[in-house]
């Protein structure tokens, strides 16, 4: 048995894509962050931040996205989504992994002043500034290191599922645009036939109301 717990547009959507590719059966437990269904002691006993993705596979419980999606290729070594240890490309890859978190956070404190803060509170100016001047960057790295169609020269892999799934929500705060070769890599994933499954299988995400998020006025 394979269960995914599952919030619309979170980074859950890194592990149902993989799943998509890989071909596997498994069926999704849909959860909230609005509604706080992550909060129950039930589920904070399967993630310790009571936060998704949260696998359980055959008997175990995976937590944190890049983990499941290590383990997953790992346990699926005939899906071809890993360099094997040996591989020259190994360390490229596990990079790219662990990179997509670094824009991970960035979009997750965006994320936090720009869409989760209620009034009173108003977002900072300055940090939101800096937050999208560290995601352009972030962007602008990413796109110096893509090798021809994907992250590695030998093609497609989970490194592009992990990364990939950052432009989901990056494109809510920068015109993806003003980087042309990775818009265009973010269209090559798009057209992927398991990318359109998983956002199929998605859900409906009650995460933006807003098709783009500028920096605040002042004052
Ligand atoms: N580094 C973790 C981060 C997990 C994480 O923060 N997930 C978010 C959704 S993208 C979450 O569950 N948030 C719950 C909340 O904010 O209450 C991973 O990659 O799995």
């Amino acid at each position: 048995m394979i269960r995914l717990h599952h919030v619309p547009l979170a980074r859950s959507f890194r592990v149902l894509w993989l799943m998509e590719e890989m071909g596997l059966d498994y069926e999704l437990r849909y959860h909230s962050i609005r509604e706080g269904t992550m909060r129950s002691p039930e589920f904070r006993a399967l993630s310790p931040a009571g936060r998704v993705p949260v696998l359980e596979h055959h008997g175990a419980v995976w937590f944190e996205s890049g983990a499941i999606v290590q383990l997953l290729c790992e346990s699926y070594p005939q899906a071809g989504l890993m360099p094997p240890p040996e591989s020259p490309e190994r360390a490229r890859w596990l990079e790219m992994l662990h990179y997509a978190e670094t824009m991970g956070s960035i979009l997750e404190n965006l994320n936090l002043n720009l869409v989760f803060l209620r009034p009173p509170a108003r977002p900072s100016v300055p940090v939101v500034k800096l937050l999208k001047a560290r995601l352009g960057a972030s962007l602008a790295g990413l796109e110096a290191r893509l090798e021809g169609d994907h992250l590695l020269p030998t093609g497609f892999s989970a490194a592009d599922i992990m990364v990939g799934y950052g432009f989901e929500l990056a494109r809510y705060y920068v015109d993806l645009e003003d980087w042309p070769r990775l818009a265009a890599y973010w269209q090559r994933l798009r057209a992927r036939p398991a990318h359109v499954r998983a956002r199929a299988r998605d859900g409906e995400q009650d995460i933006y109301a807003r098709d783009f998020y500028p920096v605040p006025e002042e004052g």
